[in-house]
């Protein structure tokens, strides 16, 4: 109760009224520049996204009318130098996917995407040549991007991929199909991985090119204002300047995994907030048994219990991004952040949904939304069991894949 605390001796530690959505005063680790990025964002999510963003999942529709604002405001590759991106620092790329992802989980997979798992690969394994060609339209969101690796017989174990390319002079000749792609039916360009005689090569094909086919995955009930689809080649002819030539083997995809999942670990961090938000409203103006939901002890339990989580959350990310900032964040740690916030937010997400009784199953409240969102992004980049055998393998020595 922030009243209450305010009213103590002026000067003394106790007199400072807690921000309920941080209680450890993160922000406070914040730099200048890292809080105006966040604010900038959290202003465009209040005014642009969270006005439309419920239509939006009803009517299943990724709003694509919000991508050149994105791109205005620097997010589309934001922690990439040059070719027109941003240059921010990792913390300012997580604090961007956690203010997108209180709006929606389909919004920050789209920058997810487009950033990490696109440009990213581009700009670190891609030819002078595809950089030039691709970035500066990449950030400005002309160009949209997509990510090929799983595959329909099962995306946990990417090393056993399918889609395979063959040279054939100075061209190559994809054949296969990839499964459950973000962005796929929107992308002007698919990054896809297949399997060559030299390991798994990231080859770039176009939108358009004969063969290539990226029907949208319909009826979903999770990420519905995000676009999902199939990818299919059949005899799709890329000409070697599309080989992406400075990765061979599953590094290549993994690396770019490692800097999406750094994200998605913000990202929850922002969904569990507008869940809490919200049911510290709820709880105050709904009154039971003669008194607000809030005075039962039960209640406050469960509400300080998502609190303990969000905070311990944010610490974790905000130590991975100076780790990352640094050059010293290793893909365990980001398994070890991606497990445990994307269960926090989806325990939250769920707890929140009972909690408003059976309002929690209607579109006013958005509890059900994250919810629904979040059964996807504890899956994707990677599932709960996967990132928990990473560091079980990290701390054994033993694959248990
Ligand atoms: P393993 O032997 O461990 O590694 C093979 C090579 O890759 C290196 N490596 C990494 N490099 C960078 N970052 C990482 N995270 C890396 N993990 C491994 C490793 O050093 C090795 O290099 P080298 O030089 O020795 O060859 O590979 P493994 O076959 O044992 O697989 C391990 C496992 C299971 C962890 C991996 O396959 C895995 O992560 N599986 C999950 C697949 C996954 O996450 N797919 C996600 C698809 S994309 C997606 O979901 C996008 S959703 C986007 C959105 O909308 O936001
Ligand atoms: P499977 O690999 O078949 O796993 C099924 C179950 O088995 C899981 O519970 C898993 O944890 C468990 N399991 C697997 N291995 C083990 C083991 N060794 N021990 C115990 N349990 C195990 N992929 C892309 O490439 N690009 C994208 O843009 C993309 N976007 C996505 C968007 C959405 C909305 C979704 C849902 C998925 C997306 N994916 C994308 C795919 C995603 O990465 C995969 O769904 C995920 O990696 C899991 O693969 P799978 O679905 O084939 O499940």
């Amino acid at each position: 109760m922030a009243e209450a605390v305010g009213s103590q001796t002026p000067g003394s530690s106790a007199t400072r009224a807690l921000d309920p959505l941080d209680l450890l005063a993160v922000r406070g680790l914040l730099s200048e520049e890292e809080r105006m990025v966040q604010d900038s964002v959290a202003r465009f999510v209040d005014d642009r996204v969270l006005p439309i963003i419920q239509k939006c999942f009803e009517e299943h529709r990724f709003p694509r009318e919000l991508v050149p604002e994105l791109a205005a405001l620097g997010l589309l590759g934001s922690s990439l130098e040059g070719y027109g991106c941003a240059g921010l620092n990792a913390v300012s790329y997580g604090l961007i996917c956690q203010e997108l992802e209180r709006g929606d989980s389909g919004l920050r997979s789209f920058v997810s995407v487009q950033s990490s798992l696109c440009m990213y690969p581009i700009h670190t394994y891609g030819s002078e040549a595809q950089k030039q060609k691709y970035l500066p339209g990449m950030a400005k969101g002309e160009l949209i991007g997509c990510f090929g690796l799983t595959e329909p017989h099962g995306g946990s174990d990417p090393a056993n991929m399918k889609t395979h390319a063959k040279r054939r002079g100075r061209d190559w000749v994809i054949n296969g199909s990839k499964m459950w792609i973000t962005n796929g039916a929107i992308a002007d360009l698919c990054i896809v991985w297949a399997q060559t005689d030299e390991g798994i090569r990231g080859f770039i094909v176009e939108k358009n090119t004969p063969g290539f086919a990226a029907p949208e995955i319909e009826r979903k009930f999770s990420l519905r204002a995000s676009v999902t689809s199939a990818l299919f080649f059949d005899n799709v002819v890329v000409p070697e300047e599309n080989v992406l030539p400075g990765v061979v083997g599953l590094k290549g995809p993994l690396s770019c995994l490692t800097q999406a999942r750094y994200g998605i670990t913000w990202g929850v961090i922002g969904a569990a907030q507008a869940c809490l938000a919200q049911l510290l409203d709820y709880t105050k103006t709904r009154v039971l048994f003669g008194r607000p939901l809030a005075a039962n002890q039960t209640i406050q339990v469960r509400l300080a219990d998502w609190a303990r989580r969000i905070t311990t959350a944010q610490l974790l990310s905000l130590q991975l991004g100076r780790l990352k900032d640094k050059g010293e964040m290793t893909p365990t740690q980001v398994s070890l952040a991606k497990w445990n916030n994307c269960r926090m937010a989806l325990d939250i997400a769920r707890d929140a949904r009972d909690m408003l009784g059976g309002a929690g199953i209607s579109a006013e409240h958005v509890p059900i939304r994250h919810m629904l969102n979040l059964e996807s992004v504890i899956t994707y980049e990677g599932t709960e069991t996967i990132h928990q055998l990473a560091v079980g393998r990290e701390l054994t020595g033993i694959s248990a894949f």
